[in-house]
């Protein structure tokens, strides 16, 4: 009770000290360039008296990829909606430079089905791959200058049942583990080949397993074990595998990575499980997802665990960030840009004192109402108009918003 109230102190005082001052305040009133005022949909700043200079908020002059370019590439996880929305992209392209598929590079969007099923038995062990779903945002990072993470080549979910039978029929029975291998290698082989191929160098890193660590529901070492094909077919050993096909196939143009969400809570483990495929040098990095709430403390959560794997061997990126609030007002939104304040200023300092090699800081989609966690608003714009809210002040460290935990 006495934390609550003292909480409740230091974002009165906090709010205070922003609103009562009467200057500028990050999202409420956010000062725009004269560019942008003729833009509807952003909030208005009151009109100036005659008399009275206009406030100018010099971060609106400025863009995310900018504020990081000597520190880190700051990218964005987008839906083929939002690829194909010309007046969106123009906005990615001047705040963003990496981007990652929200759901297009997943094994359920490239798999042909059709395809695959027809060729059978001649696809026993090399199904057929469709990569239309993909040129269009490949294509627009290669003209744009923004690079893309590979999100992701082995995965338990969002990965269709029929892929793992012996025929490739849903209701068959599951095949060996030998065919399955066989699969694995084929998949990541035509899917790395595909992009190193038709898109040189685009691709900085894969995500080349993902959410394979459980400690709660999974076998003795804490794999994932529960609804998960891969470990039903080849065993806990399928992570090894998918590392060592990865490094097989790649040109050496991108890092190789293992993504996995509540890192904090697991990091010990996660270690545990890499530490044979570290040992053979065929993983460079640990994506931190990072979905977030206000109620998270950056410190522990992310910079910590962030410099633990650091100090093992790893890179590290952030790759699926949002911030949840529960209910959006001025208040929690205030404290939701201070999160992402202190999440950009804890990744950035440690960049830069060498504490943590980390090339990227990833937010996982673009506005609000398309998120999936929508009814959290985690993100940096509200609405499809793409009006900033205060957390993209706060991810551009705007002094205005004071950044501390409690
Ligand atoms: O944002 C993705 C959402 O559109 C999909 O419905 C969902 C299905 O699993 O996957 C979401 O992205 C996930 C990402 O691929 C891996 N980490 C968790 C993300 C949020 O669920």
């Amino acid at each position: 009770m006495k934390r609550f109230t003292a909480f409740l102190l230091l974002v009165s005082l906090l709010v205070f000290s922003l609103a009562g001052c009467g200057e500028k305040k990050p999202s409420e009133a956010p000062t725009v360039t004269p560019s942008e005022e003729a833009t509807p949909e952003l909030t208005a700043t009151p009109t100036p008296t005659p008399t009275e200079a206009p406030v100018v908020n010099p971060l609106d002059s400025m863009t995310l990829k900018d504020r990081y370019k000597d520190v880190f590439k700051v990218g964005v996880a987008l839906p083929n909606s939002v690829i194909s929305n010309a007046s969106q992209m123009e906005v990615v392209k001047e705040q963003f430079n990496s981007m990652t598929f929200e759901n297009e590079m997943k094994p359920e969007a490239l798999l042909d089905r059709e395809a695959t099923q027809k060729g059978y038995p001649d696809t026993k062990t090399e199904p057929i791959l469709k990569f239309g779903g993909i040129e269009r945002g490949l294509r627009f990072a290669e003209e744009n200058g923004l690079g893309v993470r590979g999100h992701t080549l082995c995965w338990y979910s969002q990965t269709p049942a029929w892929f793992f039978t012996v025929d490739y029929q849903p209701n068959s029975a599951l095949c060996s583990k030998e065919v399955m291998i066989a699969r694995l290698e084929s998949y990541i082989k035509q899917v790395m080949t595909y992009c190193q191929t038709n898109h040189p160098g685009l691709i900085y890193a894969w995500d080349v397993v993902n959410e394979a660590v459980d400690p709660g529901t999974g076998d003795a070492n804490g794999i994932r074990k529960g609804k998960n094909l891969w470990y039903e077919t080849i065993g806990p050993e399928f992570i090894q595998y998918a590392f060592r096909f990865a490094r097989k196939y790649s040109d050496g143009t991108a890092d190789l990575y293992y993504n996995d969400y509540g890192c904090a809570n697991k990091r010990t483990i996660i270690v545990k499980v890499l530490a044979p495929i570290l040992a053979e040098g065929n993983i460079d990095g640990i994506g931190m997802q990072s979905h977030l709430s206000t109620g998270d403390n950056i410190q522990n959560t992310i910079y910590k665990t962030a410099k633990y794997f650091a100090s093992e061997g790893y890179k590290v990126q952030i790759t699926e960030l949002d911030i949840g609030v529960k209910t959006l007002n001025e208040d929690t939104e205030l404290i939701q840009a201070m999160k992402y304040k202190l999440l950009f200023q804890f990744m950035e300092q440690a960049k830069l004192n060498g504490e943590i090699d980390i090339d990227s800081v990833t937010v996982w989609g673009l506005y609000d109402t398309i998120s999936w966690r929508s009814k959290e608003h985690p993100l940096m714009y509200q609405t499809f108009k793409l009006n900033r809210k205060m957390a993209w002040y706060g991810a551009m460290q705007d002094p205005e918003i004071k950044a501390f935990e409690w």
